[in-house]
This record gives C-alpha cells, sequence and structure tokens, in this order.
C-alpha cells in the first residue's frame, strides 16, 4: 500500500477507534473528541498541562460545523486536513513530520 493510502486508513482508522466508544459509531461525542485530542495529537505535552474541558468545548464547538451536536467523519477529515495544510504552511513545510 502507498505511503498516502496508508496514511487516509490510518485516518479512517482512529476515526473508528474513538467514534465506537459512545453511542453512534459514525460521529464523536464531545467525550470522544477529548479522548483523541488528548491520545492521538499530544495536546498535554504542547500546553504542558491536561487539556481542560474548556478547549474541548471550543475544539468540539469548531468542528461541529452543522450544529448537529456531534463531530461526523467530514468535519473529523476536515479537521485532519487542516492540521496538514497547517503543518505544510510552517516551517517551510517541514512542521512535525
Ligand atoms: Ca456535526
Amino acid at each position: 500500500m502507498s505511503q498516502l493510502m496508508s496514511a487516509v486508513c490510518t485516518m479512517k482508522k482512529v476515526f473508528d477507534q474513538y467514534a465506537g466508544k459512545d453511542g453512534d459509531p459514525t460521529t464523536l461525542s464531545k467525550k470522544e473528541l477529548g479522548d483523541l485530542l488528548r491520545a492521538e495529537l499530544g495536546f498535554e505535552e504542547v500546553s504542558g498541562k491536561d487539556i481542560v474541558l474548556f478547549e474541548v468545548n471550543k475544539f468540539f464547538a469548531a468542528l461541529d460545523h452543522d450544529k448537529s451536536g456531534t463531530v461526523d467523519c467530514t468535519e473529523y477529515c476536515t479537521f485532519v486536513c487542516t492540521l496538514a495544510i497547517l503543518m505544510m504552511d510552517t516551517k517551510g513545510g517541514k512542521g512535525k513530520c
């Protein structure tokens, strides 16, 4: 499998891993999103402290574009691709990769 297809599969696997914990396996609840942000994006390490509920609420509100009360796969993919774009825009495209 190519690197890009592997990355796409990983992106989907991560969504499925967290979305399946708390009810509907096709969406992320606020708790599931908080767990994902902590475990997969290392928010504790970036901020030097555990991400607080207020910060999770801000992320959740920003990602839930249709205000459905959950983050669906499209909203999640938009978020992850935005992160990739931000990484390309910083440090001459080197980012953390
Ligand atoms: Ca939504």
